[in-house]
């Protein structure tokens, strides 16, 4: 049978979003964001985003290889876009979602990345892999360490280069080995990936497990995109958010935002653990309330 994800909107009950997810890996939310944000979004960081560069050189060219050399990535998205930073990364049903999966494992979960991420005529297919191979450490099995999303700010299809997922990943038993022991492994077979084609605005929302990869894209035109994901809130995070959100422009976002960027504490002495992300002793959101953070 050809895999494929269930599909909801984004009025859906989180609960059987979570289920879905808890089954395959992941779902598609069609929907998710308004064609208002989608546009806002686009206007805040579109002359950004056609301005990158990707022949900059990166700090490990890794990097460029993971992504292809067609690929416009710019980093730090909820500082360059008011729009992303509130409407986006603070959407009501992904951090539902992310309060049923990361909130059992931590005391707050956490902006991972933000990133836009656009994939130019040209692009190969990426290589299929699991996000949470970051933290590579991490033994396994063990808890849920990020929920992630690849947001449509195009209409995705199979021929742009839709994200790639093998339903059900996030349970085989692979997962378990070291990310080294992964990449050595055999690759899932072609006939395990679907390809999560959905409208602007759509997103998929998958499991740090769940493996995916970017497609091939064979059209004349760029298949813009967001990378945005969350991970618990003791892990280090990817995108170095305090330093791409610093202080003076932290301060002209919600508190909300403020928080999942990791300004606030990480709080687990009612789990019988301590603090994590002190300032001088204090909870850095406040200090930033107060106007008391170096700037
Ligand atoms: O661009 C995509 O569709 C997927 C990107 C991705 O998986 C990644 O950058 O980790
Ligand atoms: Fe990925």
């Amino acid at each position: 049978m050809t895999p494929s994800l269930q599909r909801f909107d984004a009025s859906a009950d989180p609960d059987k979003i979570v289920a879905a997810i808890d089954q395959d890996g992941a779902v598609i939310v069609e929907g998710l964001l308004s064609a208002d944000v989608v546009d806002r979004v686009n206007d805040e960081v579109g002359t950004a985003l056609e301005a990158v560069d990707p022949e900059e050189e990166l700090f490990n060219p890794i990097m460029k290889a993971f992504h292809g050399p067609f690929t416009k990535q710019l980093a730090g998205a909820p500082g360059l876009s008011r729009t992303f930073a509130v409407d986006v990364m603070c959407h009501p049903l992904l951090l539902a979602v992310c309060d049923r999966v990361l909130l059992p494992s931590c005391a707050r979960y956490q902006l991972n990345l933000g990133h836009l991420l656009q994939r130019g005529p040209g692009s190969d297919e990426q290589v299929l892999h699991r996000d949470e191979a970051v933290w590579s450490d991490m033994p396994r099995p063990g808890p849920e360490l990020q929920l992630a999303t690849v947001i449509a700010f195009v209409d995705f299809t199979r021929e742009n280069g839709a994200t790639r997922v093998v339903p059900g990943s996030h349970r085989w038993s692979d997962r378990n080995l070291s990310p080294m022991e992964q990449i050595l492994g055999s690759p899932p077979p072609p006939e395990s990936v679907t390809y999560a084609e959905m409208p602007a605005g759509s997103a998929v929302v998958y499991l740090g497990g769940t493996i995916h990869g970017g497609g091939a894209n064979s059209t004349q035109v760029a298949r813009r995109g967001a990378h945005l994901s969350y991970c618990l809130g003791w892990l280090r995070t990817e995108e170095n958010n305090y330093l791409s959100v610093p202080p003076a422009l932290a301060a002209t976002l919600p508190r909300h935002a403020q928080e999942l960027i990791g300004y606030a504490v990480h709080d687990s002495i009612p789990r019988g653990g301590g603090y994590l992300g002190m300032v001088r002793m204090q909870d850095p959101v406040e200090l930033l309330a107060r106007g008391e953070l170096p700037t």
